[in-house]
This record gives structure tokens, C-alpha cells and sequence, in this order.
């Protein structure tokens, strides 16, 4: 579901325009959130023919750039061929419009260029409604302030038309009824992937999630764990849905590994809501492993956004929660140096790991921690039970795995395997004999 419309035979011809303002320092360096710009752009297929960093003092209202620039881009623009402008900012729609008028070209900001992606790379039928929903309020949001009509092509309702684009006038009722509507729809893929998700929870593998920065390399760690041929290619928002393989681990016990979507900066905060749902395996992981891409030079700012994501989610303190493993990966595109740094110092770390999804050095020791967490999370205990408590019993079956039990009298004796959040809910009840 592509929201551009985008000749297939023929790229389109863009410029990425990255404006760096000066009192607003967000990545350490302008020129690899350039680079991050570039790779949306490819991620989209489009034809990058002009680039450049702009540094502004200010911006300005109308058009977010001054005249001057304009000045000085439009000709070059039209000598390139140039059909569409990115600002890797977020325009308001005055903005997007004074400039598309200015230049007499279709100009879109980074938020429109994200969900275009988005919109390209879902696969379920669930992630595709999430777009249309994401891009829907997008659309609301900006008619509220300032647009009365809204452009809309064929087959999509983007922001880029190719020639012959017919254009239908949509309301602010029209984009309403149509929120409604696919909130309804979105309610009952819901419901399905709920019942598809408690029907896997009564299999008793561990969910281990992968998170992480766009582009760190998760779909690659996934495949090189599960060997299964999932798509990874060099393109950011490889992965929109999750998908889930099962795995065997060093010890035998079986997981099911889950790749996820990938976050990206500066998203505004309701289109990372519309996401959730994507992400809500995760919220369910019994493990959650943090991929981050340690040859990036801004991968500590990366780390941060995705550690606010998750906190947002609803993961609050995940980094010292027992089942958080931050895996340090592409070491092997690390200098000697780092590298050595990297493993030395993870090696007496419970929860970090230096790894190569590529060579997959360091994987048997992620591996390894996985266990570890999983077994740690589970204890075998003793604990006895009125056979008159029926209450109890039925919950003791419910949220622990019985392994065996005894009549002695009036008391039922059960060995259970539980895990520490059942346990501690179990103390306030019972007494516990911890077995090893
Ligand atoms: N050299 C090297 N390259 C890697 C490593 N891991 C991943 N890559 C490369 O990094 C790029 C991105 O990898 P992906 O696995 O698609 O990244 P992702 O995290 O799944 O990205 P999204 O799905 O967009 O969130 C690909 O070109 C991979 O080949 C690694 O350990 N070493
Ligand atoms: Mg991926």
C-alpha cells in the first residue's frame, strides 16, 4: 500500500533538504542524521539527485526557509529534474504549502516521508490499517489548523500525486467517519491476533522479543538465530509486522524469537502511538533483547530514543529489569581497538553482549544469557494447600506449572514451577519451600 504514488519505471527525482538549527541540537552530527534522511529516502526507492545541510538561524513561518534559499535551490532544482523536496523537519502545512508554491514542486517533511515507508513495508493486515490510521490523524491534525481541503490521488491518500492525480476534497467529517471506521476494523484484527496470541501462550515457550534502533540490525540477528528467510536487506523499516520463529536454546528449552519494527527520532508522539499495536508482543515478552548498532556514531542518542519508546509503552526501568539484554552489535565493522573494549567489558555483564549478526561472533554467548534469564525467572518450589481450598488450587493451576502432588490428610502437597512475579503474588498467601 503505497501512499506516493511512485512511477515504478521511473524514480523520482528528489532533493533532501536537512536543516540544521542551531538551537535546537538533536543528533550529535548533522551529517549522519543526513545519512539517516538518505536511508528513508532509499527506503522508499526514490532518486536523491541534491543534498544539503542547511544551517538556519531561524525559521521562519511562512515558509520555513527564507527567500533567499529559495532563491538560490529553485533553479538548481529545475535544471536536476527535480520533482519532490524532503525536509527532514516537520513543516507545518502553511509551510509545506508556501513552499510546494514557491517551487512548483511536491515538497513533504520527514514525518510524511516516515509514514510513507511505513505504509510500504506493512505486510499484515493489521500493520496496514495502523498506516492508514497513523496517517489519517497526521492528515487530521494538520486540517485542523490550517487546511479546509485535504489533496487526495489515485489509489492512496498521500502527498505526492503522479501526473493526472484527481483531486477529491476531503472534509474534516469525511477523514472522521473513515478514523471510525478503521478503528472498528483495526478492533476486530485485534481481536483475532488476541486469540491467536492466547492460543500460543498455552504453549509454554518464552517469548524473546527484538528491539531496537531502524537499521541496527535486528532482522539480521533474527535470521542468523532462527536461520529462517526473513527479510533483511540495507533499508531502513525493513520490518513493519513482527514475525516470530521458534528456536532451540543452548540448553534445550525452546523459545520463539520475535523480530520487530524498528524505531526512528523525532516521530511525534501520536503516530508512535498508532504503533503500539505493533509493538504489543513486546509489552508480552518474557525476555526483550535491545539490538543497537555500535558503528554508529550517534548509537548512545539511538539508544535513548529507543529506551523513551519503550518507556512510553509502558515499560517503565526496563534497562535494570532482569529480562532486558542489550546486544552491542556489527562489531566486526569496529576497529580492532573498540571491539576488544567492547567484549572485554561485556564479558563480566549479565545483561550486555557484544555480537556480529554477520559473522555471528558473540551470538553463543547471547544465547547462553537468554537461558540464563529464562531460568532464572523460574523456580521450583513446595507449598501446601487446604484440599478444601479450591480457590487457591484452581489459581496454583492456572499460573504455575504443577509438577507433582501429594495427599497427606487434609493438606495437598504441590511441587510447582513458578515464576518470581507468581511467587512473590504467592507469598502473601502461603507459605513457600524454595527447591532447587
Ligand atoms: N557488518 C555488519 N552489518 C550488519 C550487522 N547486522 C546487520 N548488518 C547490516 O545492517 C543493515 C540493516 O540490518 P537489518 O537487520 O535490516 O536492520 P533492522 O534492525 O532489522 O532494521 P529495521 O527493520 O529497519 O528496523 C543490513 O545491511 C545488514 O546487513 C553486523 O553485525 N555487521
Ligand atoms: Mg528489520
Amino acid at each position: 500500500m503505497a501512499y506516493i504514488e511512485i512511477n515504478q519505471n521511473q524514480q523520482t527525482r528528489t532533493a533532501v533538504v536537512l536543516p540544521n538549527v542551531s538551537s535546537k541540537p538533536s543528533f550529535s552530527d548533522a551529517e549522519s542524521k543526513m545519512a539517516e534522511a538518505l536511508g528513508l529516502a532509499k527506503a522508499i526507492n526514490l532518486d536523491v539527485a541534491y543534498t544539503e545541510i542547511i544551517k538556519l538561524r531561524e525559521v521562519k513561518p511562512a515558509a520555513y526557509f527564507s527567500k533567499g534559499f529559495i532563491d538560490r535551490v529553485k533553479p538548481i532544482f529545475e535544471s536536476e529534474g527535480i520533482n519532490l523536496l524532503v525536509v527532514d523537519a516537520s513543516l507545518t502545512p502553511i509551510q509545506q504549502r508556501n513552499l510546494e508554491k514557491a517551487l512548483k514542486i511536491k515538497v513533504i517533511d520527514r514525518t510524511a516521508l516516515i509514514l510513507e515507508i511505513f505504509g510500504e513495508r506493512a505486510k499484515t493486515k493489521e500493520g496496514k490499517l495502523q498506516v492508514e490510521l497513523a496517517h489519517l490523524t497526521y492528515q487530521r491534525s494538520r486540517l485542523v489548523r490550517s487546511w479546509t481541503h485535504l489533496e487526495r490521488q489515485r489509489g492512496g491518500a498521500g502527498f505526492l500525486g503522479g501526473p493526472g492525480e484527481t483531486q477529491i476534497e476531503l472534509d474534516r467529517r469525511i477523514i472522521d467517519d473513515k478514523i471510525v471506521r478503521i478503528k472498528k476494523e483495526l478492533e476486530k484484527v485485534k481481536k483475532t491476533r488476541e486469540l491467536q496470541r492466547s492460543a500460543r501462550k498455552k504453549i509454554p515457550y518464552p517469548v524473546v522479543a527484538l528491539v531496537g534502533y531502524t537499521n541496527a540490525g535486528k532482522s539480521t540477528l533474527f535470521n542468523y538465530l532462527a536461520s529462517a528467510g526473513v527479510f533483511a536487506e540495507n533499508l531502513l523499516f525493513a520490518t513493519l509486522d513482527p514475525t516470530m520463529r521458534r528456536i532451540n536454546l543452548p540448553s534445550g528449552k525452546e523459545i520463539i524469537l520475535s523480530d520487530t519494527v524498528g524505531f526512528i527520532s523525532d516521530l511525534p508522539h501520536e503516530l508512535i502511538m498508532s504503533f503500539r499495536a505493533t509493538l504489543e508482543e513486546v509489552l508480552e515478552a518474557d525476555v526483550i533483547i535491545h539490538v543497537r548498532d555500535m558503528s554508529n556514531s550517534d548509537n548512545l542518542l539511538q539508544k535513548k530514543d529507543v529506551l523513551s519508546v519503550l518507556h512510553n509503552l509502558g515499560l517503565k526501568n526496563i534497562e535494570n529489569d532482569n529480562n532486558y539484554i542489550e546486544v552491542l552489535n556489527k562489531i566486526d565493522l569496529l576497529p580492532e581497538d573498540d571491539k576488544k573494549y567492547l567484549s572485554e567489558t561485556t564479558s563480566r555483564s549479565n545483561n550486555a553482549v557484544a555480537v556480529s549478526s554477520i559473522t555471528g561472533e558473540g551470538t553463543p554467548l547471547l544465547l547462553n544469557m537468554i537461558d540464563k534469564k529464562l531460568s532464572a525467572n523460574f523456580q521450583d518450589i513446595e507449598v501446601k494447600v487446604n484440599a478444601a481450598d479450591g480457590k487457591l488450587l484452581a489459581w496454583l493451576y492456572k499460573n504455575a506449572d504443577v509438577l507433582s502432588t501429594q495427599t497427606v490428610g487434609e493438606l495437598i502437597i504441590l511441587k510447582l514451577k513458578a515464576d518470581t512475579a507468581t511467587i512473590s503474588r504467592l507469598k502473601n498467601k502461603i507459605q513457600i519451600k524454595t527447591l532447587d
